[in-house]
């Protein structure tokens, strides 16, 4: 096992790895910001070091003052988090050069992901379904008019170096697809330094359904169910739930089934979680995320399996500690993620959290980094907490939820809780009845 995990990463995320770590007996050291001096993760954990000033590319980012703070305080692991170097590849293999685990996949399984057209020929090759689409990028206007008619408008430009919703186009005839195209592809060029697009075809009314998956890096791989997120708002997640109200337990073993079975293929190391568009009873692969996610704890609520001791099992060589077979489903979860943001514009909104307090009781579980008197640098991104509920069902689950969300405080500042408190008494959520499209919508009606 490890003698010591430093976790590049603040927040929330810093202090779920530093429990994980605790539980295991493993020493912590965090790295931090100068913005982050007075924050919660570097309060408990064993060891801080201060590696650079508030904004993220010379702190959080930073690489060098990572490594450096490895060696400075004998951390021979490192948990990157979610966000910052967690998607990193040059990141892990920099960690491996100098005899430092990263707690993740290697930068090779982190390359091919990262990019969305190598990605997409990976999944292909694995048996996992994906929308249809070219093989690869497209190379010119004749070719997408080509392979547009083949597949059917309306279609979708993604930039392969994309992903999250960044450098989309989406053409509803031969017409649009000539300048749907080159915008894509300027835009993907200026953005990323890569211009290479692909074309899918467009689903009109999806539900975002992934599948958290993890492997051992030799050969094991499991899946531990699905999320639905299909409840954004410019491609920011809002609510996730776990199972997904349109899954039944047949489309549930054949899909995971065909995720565990590519990661083992793979020889994939650690957490990850394959994205699909779910639509007509149909799954079609868009990306995969090689960290681990914001919403792993729904996953956790339902199978009781806590999956950053799972990484850090892994990473150590220790293996997974449970097969499929002993991989159970147990009643619903819903995530609420608690922003400092209005919560009709959502405009940031940090400042100082004046008061405090959260639910508690049977089925309630909040990360969060924050506290009474915190003050939120404006520096970083506005996630202070989650908000997670689990019932024996869904019913249970909605009515746990509603008597949290009137449980919980947060003076001072302004935050994503009174969205949430509508949500839960609306009729479509309540049955579970939303695609990719409906909060936008539903925020569209409310203004
Ligand atoms: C799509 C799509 C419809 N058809 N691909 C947006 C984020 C990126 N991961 C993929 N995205 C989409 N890809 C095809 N072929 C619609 C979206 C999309 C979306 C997906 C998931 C959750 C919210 C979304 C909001 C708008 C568009």
């Amino acid at each position: 096992m490890f003698q010591k995990i430093l976790i590049a990463n603040r927040g929330e995320i810093a202090l779920r790895v530093l429990r994980a770590a605790k539980e295991l007996g493993i020493p912590t050291v965090v790295v931090h910001s100068t913005a982050d001096a007075d924050a919660m993760h570097v309060r408990l954990a064993d060891e801080s070091v201060c590696i650079g000033p508030p904004p993220s590319r010379d702190s959080y980012l930073n690489i060098h003052q990572i490594v450096a703070a490895c060696e400075i305080t004998g951390a021979d692991a490192v948990h990157p988090g979610y966000g910052f170097l967690s998607e990193n590849a040059k990141f892990a293999d920099i960690l491996a050069a100098h005899n430092i685990t990263f707690i993740g996949p290697t930068g090779d399984h982190i390359r091919v992901m990262g990019d969305k057209i190598e990605a997409k020929r990976t999944a292909k090759r694995l048996g996992i379904p994906v929308v249809p689409g070219s093989d690869g990028a497209v190379s010119d206007e004749i070719e997408a008019k080509r392979i547009a008619a083949e597949i059917g408008y309306p279609v979708i430009i993604k930039a392969s170096a994309g992903g999250g919703g960044r450098g989309m186009k989406v053409a509803r005839n031969e017409a649009d697809l000539q300048m749907a195209l080159a915008t894509a592809r300027s835009e993907a060029g200026a953005a990323f330094g890569d211009d290479a697009v692909y074309i899918e075809k467009y689903l009109e009314k999806p539900r975002h359904i992934e599948i958290q998956v993890m492997g051992d890096g030799h050969g094991q791989g499991i899946h531990l169910g699905e999320r639905d997120c299909s409840l954004q708002r410019r491609h920011q997640k809002v609510w996730e739930e776990a199972l997904s109200p349109a899954l039944n337990a047949e489309e549930r073993k054949r899909i995971g089934d065909v995720c565990a079975n590519a990661v083992a293929e793979l020889g994939y190391s650690g957490a990850g979680t394959i994205e699909f568009l779910y639509e007509d009873g149909g799954f079609y692969f868009i990306e995969m995320n090689t960290r681990l996610q914001v919403e792993h704890p729904v996953t956790e609520a339902i199978t009781g399996i806590d999956l950053v001791h799972e990484q850090i099992r892994v990473a150590s060589g220790a293996g997974l500690s449970v097969t499929q077979d002993e991989v159970r489903f147990d009643g619903h979860a819903i995530e609420c993620r608690i922003n400092a943001e209005d919560p009709r514009t959502f405009a940031p909104s940090p400042g100082t959290i004046s008061h405090f307090h959260t639910p508690g009781g049977l089925g309630i579980r909040v990360d969060s980094g924050v506290y009474s008197g915190y003050r939120i640098p404006p520096y970083y991104d506005s996630l202070i907490g989650k908000l997670i509920v689990h019932g024996r069902n869904r019913v249970e689950c909605m009515m746990r939820l509603r008597r949290a969300l009137d449980e919980f405080v947060v003076d001072g500042i302004q935050t994503t809780l009174p969205l949430f408190r509508d949500l839960v008494g609306n009729a479509d959520i309540a049955n579970g009845n939303y695609d990719i499209h409906w909060l936008e919508k539903y925020l569209a009606k409310e203004q």
